[in-house]
Order: C-alpha cells, then structure tokens, then sequence
C-alpha cells in the first residue's frame, strides 16, 4: 500500500521558478554502454553476465573527454542546465564513489568524470543536474526481476543471500557522497520504480525496496533547493507525485493533469532512438522534429530535457553537433517565445502551438499555411504583429471590411486573419510575435 509522505518533502512552487523559466535542459547518457555502442540497455537487452560485460570496463578510457567542450555547446545550444547519468542500470558510477570499485577512476580512463563536468557546466552558467538509477544490475545486492541480465538463467539462486536493504543503504551513501561532494546541485533525477512488473515468480521493486521516503529525506536534507523527479514511486496527502513529473520519448496531447491539478513536467527525448551512443542507429529526429518537441513541452507548460549520448572517447558525435546546433540557431532568434514563456489560455490555430510570456503571444507555425492564418478568439486584441526572426511586420485584414464583394466573404469579428509571406521564412518552425 502507497502511504502518503508528509507534503513537507516536496519542494514549494516558488523554489521552481528557475526550472519553469529555463525550459531546456540537456540530458547526458554516458557509461560503459556506450563502447557496447548499441543501447543502454544492451546488457539486459542481451542478458550479459557480470563477467562478460567486464570488457567495457577494461577498456573505459574517454581520451578525448572535455567537459568544457560538451558544456560550450550545452549553452551554445540554449540549454540553461543539464542532467547526467552518475550511474545508469549497469551499476558503472562515473564519479570516484568510496563505496564501490566499479567506477571511472578503476578504469584505464582513470579520472573522476563528474568532477570535471559539474566544474565545466557550472562555469558556464548552467545549473546541475545528476541522474542517479534505482536499478544496479551490478551491485552485489540488487536482486534480478524483469528487466535484470540475470532474469532467464537461475535467478533464484542468483538471488540467494541478496539484501536489498544494503542495496538501500548503498544508494543513501552514494547519493550523500553525490549531494555534498560537488556543491549545490540543482536537480536529481532518480530511475526507476516498477512494484507491479513481476516476471517469473521475481518481484518488482518500488519504494519498498529503494526506501524511497528515506532516500528522499537524506535528498532534502542535503540539498533543500533540488528539484526531485517523480520516478521514487512516492505519493503525498493528496495524491500528487514530487516535484515533476517526467514523460520518456512522449509528447502529450494536453498538459498533464494530476489529481485535478496541471503538474509541473519535463519531456525527456532523444536525437534517435537510443539514450547511450548507438553508432548503427538510423532514426535521428530532423530539425522540424527536434524544434517541434521543445515548442509542444513549453505549449503545454513543460519542459524539455533532450539527450546526448557521448561517445565512448567523450566526443559528441557528428549527428549530435548537427542537432545540437538546430536547437542553437532556432534558440538564438526565438528564445523569447521560449524561456519565460509558456502555456496560453487562447487556443492555437490549426497547424500552429502558441507559448505565452506576458502579454506578447507566440504563434508557433509547424505547417505554412498559404498566405493567410485565421486565429479564433484574436480578433480586435492584438496591437502589432511580426515575424519574429527577423522583426517584419505582419498585417491582418480589417474584419469589417469584405474581403471580397462579389462572394461576400467576410472574416468573423472575433477571428484575427494574418497576412503572411507566400514562401516560409527560411527558419525551422516560424514564430510569429503578437502583442496583445
Ligand atoms: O535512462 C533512460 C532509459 O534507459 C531509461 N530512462 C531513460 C531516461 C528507461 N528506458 N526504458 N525505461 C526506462 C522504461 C522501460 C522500458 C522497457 Fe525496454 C521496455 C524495458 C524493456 C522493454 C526499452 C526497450 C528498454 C529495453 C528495451
């Protein structure tokens, strides 16, 4: 049963304001998988054994790893902070944890790889962010259930004489050495809970098994300002999850609703279809793809956490640069219809989403139309328009004059018909500036 936590333990709105601001953020997915090159999860995927995923290991050495460099384009990108994975499902910690030797300073790589990047991405203005997983498919503890590499052999007698309450306390000491090893940390994204997958007889695990509520009190005692995802399988008083709710690889249809109340919520996406660096994988997003994703989160009032997976040298790939750079020239010119912007009341024309800051109103155009956009419910609000790459002027047809006699075509009053160039301005989504 889902006893509620005290509301005390979730963070109050007001210390969301950076976070509801911001908007975008970058999400790093980086470890050992990424010399397997195929998948994050490719040691569940192919159900690996210990002893042979231990090449990844062996050979872990980021050479060419520059934080500076990944935090430069991070913020050329417009990206205000950044969340990477400390220790993903494999166990393998980036950071020189004391409670574990399964980590980068054991490896050929040989340096503390968090260090370097909270100093980088700090440096360069951008808040912090680490990804801690719940699930370990290498610590000794951790019981194999569903998604564990272990789950089809003999399971249990995998799981003879584990304890998941050392696991617990181990994620407590890791997470400890994380929060106050590093200076403030703004955001820690915990993944994640799955108490009603059983598999064969194994359980799946949930805030028993993580003492989520422990867990979260060790989190709000060490940083009292970070924002907490909502993946701890924890609930308060009146039913809502902390402190935001995190959507993978979906966009919703409307703003996400919990117990009557519009959550705050961050999309998490990737450029193709992997978190990890994937080489052989084919599905990256194009540039309309990717501006689109941002624009529907902050639409529907959320944000929008967008993945990198470094290679296993440290490098950004060439695919990666390429995105990074669409969301860069998008964000240089539209950044106003994003950052500090978000949901409005007014409802979106077909084709179109529309983010609001203040009293100017951004018509985001995903499909040009011909020569004339009709907006519901603008009529006779709006006091200047234009496009807002380049400051032009956009005109609208006077709703009481006929705009043609012969058919007796007439705009309705309340409607706003814009006036819009035959050929799309050459940017990835167009946006048009409305001051109301
Ligand atoms: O860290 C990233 C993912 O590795 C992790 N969360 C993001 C942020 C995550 N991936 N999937 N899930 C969480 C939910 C589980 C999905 C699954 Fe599957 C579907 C597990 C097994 C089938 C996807 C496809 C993963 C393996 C195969």
């Amino acid at each position: 049963m889902n006893a509620p936590v005290p509301d005390s333990l979730f963070l109050p709105p007001e210390k969301k304001a950076w976070f509801l601001h911001d908007r975008f953020g970058m999400f790093i997915h980086w470890g050992l998988y990424s010399l397997a090159a195929r998948h994050e999860w490719v040691k569940s995927r192919e159900e690996i054994s210990n002893v042979d995923y231990q090449k990844y290991f062996d050979h872990f050495d980021p050479d060419l790893y520059d934080a500076r460099e990944w935090a430069r384009r991070a913020k050329a990108a417009g990206m205000k902070y950044v969340v990477l994975t400390a220790k993903h499902h494999e166990g393998f910690c980036l950071w020189d944890s004391k409670v574990t030797d399964y980590k980068a300073t054991n490896t050929p790589g040989g340096r503390d790889l968090v260090a370097e990047y909270v100093a980088a991405f700090r440096a360069e203005g951008l808040k912090i962010g680490f990804y801690y997983s719940l699930i370990d498919w290498h610590h000794p503890d951790f019981k194999a259930d569903i998604f564990h590499p272990e789950r089809n052999r003999d399971p249990d007698a995998f799981n003879k004489g584990r304890d998941v309450t050392r696991y617990a306390a181990y994620m407590r000491d890791q997470v400890r050495e994380l929060l106050t090893g590093y200076g403030k940390i703004d955001v820690i994204w915990f993944d994640f809970s799955y108490p009603d997958r059983p598999y064969n007889g194994l359980a799946g695990k949930g805030r028993e098994d993580w003492q989520s509520e422990e867990l979260l009190r060790l989190v709000r005692e060490l940083q009292p300002d970070i924002i907490v995802n909502n993946r701890l399988d924890l609930i308060n008083a009146t039913g809502e999850l902390p402190d935001v709710t995190t959507p993978e690889q979906y966009v919703p249809q409307s703003w996400p609703v919990i117990h009557g109340e519009k959550a705050t919520w961050e999309g998490c996406h990737t450029f193709s279809g992997s978190w990890g660096y994937y080489r052989d994988e084919e599905s990256w997003k194009s540039p309309e793809q990717l501006v689109q994703i941002l624009v529907d989160a902050v639409a529907l009032g959320g944000n929008l956490l967008m993945n990198v997976g470094p290679t296993a040298r440290g490098t950004f790939d060439h695919r990666a640069i390429a995105a990074l750079d669409v969301y860069g020239e998008w964000l240089r010119l539209h950044g106003r219809a994003i950052y500090g912007a978000g949901a409005s009341d007014y409802v979106a024309p077909k084709d179109c989403r529309l983010t609001q800051r203040g009293n100017r109103l951004y018509v985001h155009v995903f499909n040009w139309p011909f020569a004339h956009l009709h907006i519901p419910g603008l009529g006779g609000k709006v006091a200047y328009a234009q496009l807002l790459h380049d400051a032009s002027e956009v005109r609208w047809i006077d709703p009481h004059a006929p705009v043609d006699s012969n058919v007796g075509v007439r705009i309705a009053a309340d409607t706003l018909t814009l006036e819009l160039p035959v050929k799309k301005p050459n940017v990835t989504v167009p946006v048009i500036e409305l001051f109301l």
